[in-house]
């Protein structure tokens, strides 16, 4: 440091000022840049309409991510327009999925939905009762806050076949380390990963056991009628029926819980009829493997 002060006072003042003002165009091309390819990157989006900015389509089903599964049924549920950003972009929460709507951008799918119920006066769980109502939140949180977490422990940590990961989400072998370590303590901290695989592995089948008692021969989750718990029920469904990694488990639903399996056909025909041109790989799971 005191080199550099002492070279600059051996300076003329020429000098100085050629410093001076290559300190600033060097500063204001910085600025300008980052100004351009801010312009560049941050489109004007169409008024009205859902910017719903998640990761790139999935192999098998449209997303592997659950939460953007449930987003995106619910907007074609309520036939809400949208249009996908799959950038990979996290929200101002750090997560995806999350949506923009008219310039005001809004984190967790939940709450997404929420406050397109609110601003555009959707209610798909309109039909339901008081008691149906706090069922189909019961029934939300089991697969959000439990059977979610066994499946990241399925997807990122016991699975022994990562080459599905590596390919969906392009990922190095360090970038795979690096999520698998921060996944192991975040389940630490959430509290399934202090469990055994086998522990976890009961817990998980007790959830897909409750879900397939509570659905029986219903068409959806409360009735004839599909609603919007179903968005959410649907989109971790999603990710044991066609996405599973887990070593022997792979057709869990098809093998034991046959009516899970039917519930997911029925829900990928009633609101995905486009389903083959949201995949990435083609044609099923057992077909490609
Ligand atoms: N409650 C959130 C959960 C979203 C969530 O956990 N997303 C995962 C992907 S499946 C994520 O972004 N994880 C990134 C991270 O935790 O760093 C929602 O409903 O949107």
């Amino acid at each position: 440091m005191e080199t550099l002060v002492n070279a600059y006072r051996d300076m003329d003042t020429s000098q100085k000022v050629l410093h001076a003002v290559g300190g600033v165009v060097a500063v204001v091309s910085v600025v300008g840049i980052r100004k351009l390819y801010h312009k560049e990157t941050k489109k004007e989006y169409p008024r009205d309409t859902v910017i719903h900015h998640q990761i790139g389509r999935g192999p098998y089903a449209p997303s592997m991510t659950p939460f953007a599964v449930k987003l995106e049924t619910y907007l074609r549920m309520a036939s809400i327009p949208y249009q996908n950003v799959h950038r990979g972009q996290r929200s101002s929460k750090g997560k995806l999925t999350w949506i923009e709507y008219n310039g005001q951008a809004v984190a967790d799918s939940t709450l997404c939905i929420e406050f397109l119920n609110k601003k555009l006066g959707v209610n798909l769980n309109r039909n339901l009762s008081p008691a149906d109502r706090g069922v189909a939140q019961a029934m939300q949180v089991m697969v959000e806050e439990h059977m979610y977490w066994c499946r990241v422990l399925f997807r990122w940590v016991y699975n022994n076949d990562k080459s599905i990961l590596i390919k969906a989400f392009k990922l190095g072998t360090f970038r795979l380390w690096s999520i698998q370590r921060k996944l192991k303590n975040v389940t630490w901290s959430q509290g399934l990963g202090r469990h055994t695989e086998e522990e976890v592995t009961e817990m998980f089948k007790k959830d897909l056991q409750s879900l397939s008692d509570f659905i029986g021969m219903k068409k959806f989750l409360m009735g004839d009628e599909p609603c919007e718990t179903d968005c959410a029920v649907f989109g971790q469904l999603s990710q044991v029926y066609w996405h599973f990694t887990a070593s022997g488990h792979e057709n869990i639903l098809k093998d034991k819980y046959s009516n899970l399996a039917a519930y997911c056909e029925r829900m990928k025909e009633t609101f995905w009829p486009d389903w083959d041109q949201c995949i990435t790989h083609g044609g099923t799971r057992e077909a490609t493997k």
